[in-house]
């Protein structure tokens, strides 16, 4: 039997990243579509030193009772609502994640929900293609500027300053920001004014929601808040679906208290295609793909790994959270 540390990779990586495991580790890795199934993970953990997973899955006392072993779950994701902190913290269990490297593509992608919310992208694509185009456009098709607009963000963290910094700098728009704490550096740099969550969905004509997931942000946007915006507003989720009481987005849509939304996260997923988000030809979706680009999702894997192996060999990992 080595006596090298064992891991389990529940996700698909490049031969790279399994490489760079395989040199200090010996490992089991999953390579299907969507990872490594919970009943199969289940099986093997109690002989795992180390986990390398998505940042859907849960990190949770069930599977940490039967992980006697395991001292590191490095997520390949910079969200970790997925660990339940108090019992890793109690199994003396080290958990990562991978900041930095995805905020521009993730910014990317928000800029891209707003742009294509704002002129209709997806809805006259679909008109050309079912050959409706046949004279000039009807004006009801017609969409909204984006440019010198308002655009309030609530959670200014690292990709919050990137959806910023394209805001100000591509489109001179007006910047508002809502967080738990004062970002001097966006005031500063890209003039953005802090102010209240309630000023903020009052006055901006996009409102995009980038918080991490918290007992605080739980449920953050309810009735209340979309009452609150305008209804030539558009609201853009790229956190996570939790933050969002989708029922109340739902009745939002349906009662015109905002022009539209795009969203790139649900509180189930994959999403149900039941989901009445679905019908409704002004809400944009994609399955949840902020960070998905070749690139850079092998580089959250790469930093993953190192983050990984760093507290396998008993160093401090980068990218600690707990
Ligand atoms: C997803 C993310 O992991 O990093 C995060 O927290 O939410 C994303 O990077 C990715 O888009 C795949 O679902």
């Amino acid at each position: 039997m080595s006596n090298k540390p064992h891991v389990i990779i529940a996700m698909k990586v490049s031969e790279e990243v399994e490489n760079f495991i395989g040199e200090t580790c010996t490992y089991q890795k999953w390579t299907g579509e969507g990872g490594m199934p919970q009943a199969e993970l289940l099986k093997l953990i109690n002989e795992a030193d180390g986990l390398l997973t998505s940042g859907a899955r849960r990190i949770d006392k069930e599977l940490l009772d039967q992980a006697p072993r395991l001292k590191v779950v490095s997520n390949i994701a910079v969200g970790y609502n997925n660990f339940n902190l108090e019992e890793m913290k109690a199994h003396h269990v080290l958990g990562t994640h991978t900041p930095y490297v995805l905020d521009d593509t993730v910014a990317d992608l928000v800029f891209g929900l707003i742009l294509a919310s704002a002129r209709r992208i997806p809805e006259l694509d679909r008109f050309v293609k079912a050959g409706q185009w046949k004279k000039g456009m009807d004006e009801v098709l017609f969409g909204s500027d984006v440019h010198h607009k308002t655009l309030g963000i609530i959670g200014m963290g690292r990709i919050g300053k990137a959806i910023g910094q394209r805001a100000v700098k591509g489109f001179d728009m007006k910047l508002l920001y809502h967080n738990r704490s004062r970002n001097e550096e966006v005031e500063e740099n890209l003039g953005a004014k802090y102010c209240t969550l309630d000023s903020l969905l009052q006055e901006s004509d996009f409102v995009v929601l980038m918080t991490p997931l918290t007992p605080e942000t739980r449920d953050l946007m309810g009735s209340r808040e979309f009452d609150l915006m305008k209804p030539t507003s558009f609201f853009i989720n790229a956190s996570r679906g939790e933050t969002v009481d989708e029922q109340a987005l739902i009745e939002g849509l349906k009662q015109g208290k905002i022009r539209g939304a795009g969203l790139d996260v649900f509180r189930k997923e994959p999403v149900d295609p039941e989901n009445p988000l679905l019908q409704f030809p002004n809400v944009i979706t994609v399955p949840h793909i902020g960070s998905s680009t070749g690139l850079v999702r092998d580089a959250m894997a790469m930093r993953a790994a190192h983050n990984l192996v760093k507290a396998l060999k008993g160093e401090e990992p980068i990218d600690l959270v707990i």
